[in-house]
């Protein structure tokens, strides 16, 4: 499962695509990035294409060979579990292995209500 293509979603100045940026880096694992830039032509991630990978309409999404996985949290929970070397997180005997609850981290899910994303977030 781990060899297969790693395709990551995103934009250079998204801090949740940074985040995923630096979580598969410290792991060294390739993979290919696909810009989906969030200004032009109104946000490339409204657009059809792109939300027919994430229908959130939010960048980043990780592209694992067949797998599909949003929020850049749970994206660097899936690397820990699909890549756990070098791990992100301390091992069980540090004191800092304590889990930090997702609304500690400032990521946090910003979709609001039924109708999809809040275009604040
Ligand atoms: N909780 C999400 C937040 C994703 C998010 O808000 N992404 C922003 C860029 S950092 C985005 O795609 N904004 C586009 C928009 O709101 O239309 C995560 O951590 O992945």
């Amino acid at each position: 499962m781990a060899a297969e293509p790693v395709l990551l979603y995103g934009y250079w100045r998204s801090s949740s695509s940074y985040r995923v940026r630096i979580a598969l880096n410290l792991k060294g694992i390739e993979y290919q990035q696909k810009d989906v830039h969030l200004l032009r032509g109104g946000g490339e991630q409204k657009q059809a294409a792109y939300r027919s990978i994430n229908p959130l309409g939010l960048v980043p999404a990780l592209v694992h060979g067949e797998r599909v996985i949003v929020q850049s949290v749970a994206i660097c929970e899936y690397l820990e579990d699909v890549f756990p070397e070098p791990a992100l997180l301390p091992g069980d005997e540090s004191p800092a292995a304590e889990e930090t609850p997702a609304e500690d981290t400032g990521a946090g899910d910003e979709v609001s209500g039924a109708g999809g994303a809040d275009p604040q977030a």
